[in-house]
């Protein structure tokens, strides 16, 4: 037995688009939870994930990166990432170590401006640097723009994150575990698989497409298989703003459609740990991004047993 007191707390991750965050988030929960893809506005929500280990509890947020509030979408994560804000043990700033701080940056170290709780800055895709030294340049500028409390450097994708542990770990107050030992996340199944069709659909289409794309799950139905056990029947519209849009999504004669199922529906077996049929339909929706009542229901479902 341990004579350490047992620690819990929230830690919000921040940052610009493609700092790494969602990676993070996954490395450090060894499960893949966030959607990644190197595109901007990837991470739309923000998202839970619990850390459970011996003797402490890390509940982590990570938000999205967003860079302009042009359309009523972006107005509401920028919201969603000032609420992370609040009532945080503690902020990771995630920084690209190969990079000088650009206005990217700068807007994100402006949300954290006047946030009470201690910032760590951590600077992400050291992976990337042939030459640690590289790194100091942009260390000090950082520094220059506002207090940390520290500085690490990371590599979300593929290093040992247990330096970066350490230092969450000594910050986060005396308390108990706010979940049980299994919990991972908040998020709804539905949620999260509508997450994976649309990460999909980032991987695989350019330009306005990934930003025009919302995934509402219509059907979520469990049903016994003949062979025994049990299958998740679900069928899930993909809304796109433009006739366009839908062309691109469906493919020759259904193929990009047929591979982006194939590919959401491996990926939520392995989550859910469940043999599912999934159907994708692809709907033209104008404007989704600015009209509120399509918002609120894409929040309230939030993808949620109804
Ligand atoms: N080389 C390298 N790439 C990374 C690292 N962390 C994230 N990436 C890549 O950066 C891109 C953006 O990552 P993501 O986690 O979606 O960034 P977010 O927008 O901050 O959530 C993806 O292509 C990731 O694979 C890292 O440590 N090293
Ligand atoms: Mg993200």
């Amino acid at each position: 037995m341990s004579s350490q007191p047992h620690r819990s707390g929230f830690v919000s991750i921040v940052g610009r688009p493609n700092a790494g965050k969602s990676t993070l988030l996954n490395t450090l929960l060894g499960t893949k939870l966030a959607i990644v893809a190197d595109k901007p506005q990837t991470t739309r929500t923000v998202i839970q994930g619990v850390l459970t280990e011996p003797g402490a509890q890390i509940v982590f947020l990570d938000t999205p990166g967003i860079h302009e509030a042009k359309t009523l979408l972006h107005q509401r994560m920028l919201e969603s990432i000032r609420q992370a804000m609040e009532d945080r043990d503690l902020i990771l700033f995630l920084a690209d170590a190969t990079r000088a701080p650009g206005p990217l940056d700068d807007q994100a170290l402006e949300w954290i401006r006047d946030v009470k709780a201690p910032v760590l800055l951590v600077l992400n895709k050291v992976d990337l640097l042939s030459n640690k030294a590289a790194m100091l340049p942009v260390l000090e500028a950082y520094q220059g723009k506002r207090d940390f409390e520290a500085f690490i450097p990371i590599s979300a994708l593929n290093g040992d994150l247990g330096p970066l542990k350490a230092e969450i770990l000594k910050r986060l107050p005396e308390g108990p575990a706010y979940f049980p030992e299994d919990h991972l996340t908040d998020l709804p199944e539905k949620f999260l698989a509508a997450e994976f069709i649309r990460e999909k659909i980032l991987h695989a289409t350019r330009e306005e497409v990934p930003h025009s794309v919302a995934v509402v799950i219509d059907v979520w139905k469990e049903e016994p298989r003949k062979k025994g056990g049990v299958l998740t029947r679900i069928l899930a519209t993909i809304h796109v703003e433009r006739e366009g849009q839908k062309r691109i999504l469906i493919g020759q004669g259904g193929s990009l459609l047929k591979q982006i199922g194939t590919e959401a529906r491996l990926e939520m077996e392995r989550l859910l740990d469940r043999k599912i049929f999934l159907e994708l339909f692809v709907r033209v929706t104008e404007d989704w991004r600015q009209r509120a009542q399509f918002l609120n229901e894409l929040d309230q479902s939030r993808q949620a047993g109804e």
